[in-house]
């Protein structure tokens, strides 16, 4: 995948490119990372990329020309970087006015051959830039940073380590696509016994017992419970099996006398 981003800090994604799954991703050329700072595209000699907002208040705005010639720059870029017949990249800006961000989302984007994500910083960025050059607006969740490079990073993560070939895909992706929409279940490694601050210190000991299927059972039980408990909205309108439903019955019913 080809993946621009669009930062007045590159050297953020500097560093992220440097480590775990998303470096490995770079790495290896399985996402072709480039970075783009609007302030190389600013027409002043103070390389001047924000003004106040019309209308008046506090804090500033990013101006729409040295936007725009950075996207214009990164769509440039991903024309020349090889695939002839590739598409045009989509655009993303991050912002918290965004549609959220789910795991459904991150597999859709996983498919495309190019993005372009747009980090904005101060109060946001001039709504005609997003009229007119931003193809989806995406928040990660509802609070509100200091720019947007961190959600691109979130972005990057996400995709990169669905990408066919990164470390993350795999068998821990199969597993993880077999919950589906659950929370995941706990994990346990050794030693069997070890000191602990609160009382829960004791392993489940079918994990013990080298019957698969019921680790199985007793993993996917704990998975519906934890959701059931913790995010009951994950399961509203789901299509329940025989098996799940009998699981989560008897979880249920265990926990209340
Ligand atoms: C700043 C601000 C100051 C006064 C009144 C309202 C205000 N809104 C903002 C604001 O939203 N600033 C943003 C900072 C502008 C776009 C980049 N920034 C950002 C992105 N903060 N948080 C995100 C973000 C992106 C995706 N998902 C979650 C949060």
């Amino acid at each position: 995948m080809w993946c621009g981003v669009v930062t007045l800090f590159p050297d953020m994604f500097r560093a992220a490119a440097d480590a775990g799954v998303l470096g490995r991703a770079i790495g290896t050329g399985l996402v072709d990372l480039q970075l783009f700072n609007p302030r190389s595209f600013a027409a002043d000699r103070h390389r001047t990329v924000d003004d106040r907002p019309y209308g008046g208040g506090p804090g500033m705005v990013m101006m729409v020309e040295p936007l725009l010639e950075a996207i214009d720059a990164a769509r440039e870029a991903s024309r020349s970087s090889g695939a002839e017949q590739m598409a045009e990249p989509r655009v993303i800006y991050l912002s918290p006015q965004g549609d959220p961000l789910t795991q459904a989302k991150v597999e859709a984007l996983a498919e495309l051959p190019a993005l372009i994500l747009l980090a904005g910083r101060y109060e946001g960025v001039d709504e005609r830039v997003l009229d007119s050059a931003v193809d989806e607006e995406l928040s990660i969740g509802d609070y509100v940073l200091s720019g947007g490079e961190l959600p691109a990073l979130v972005v990057l993560d996400a995709v990169a380590r669905l990408l066919p070939g990164s470390l993350g895909n795999s068998a821990s992706a199969l597993e993880e696509s077999h919950l589906d929409g659950l929370l995941d279940y706990p994990h346990y490694t050794r030693p069997e016994i070890c000191r602990s601050g609160k009382g829960e210190s004791s392993l489940p000991p079918v994990l013990l017992s080298g019957d698969h299927e019921a680790v199985r059972l007793w993993r996917r039980q704990q998975a519906l419970l934890r959701t059931w408990l913790r995010r009951p909205d994950m399961l509203v309108g789901r299509e329940w099996s025989e098996e799940d439903r009998r699981l989560l019955e008897e979880a249920l019913g265990a926990s209340s006398h």
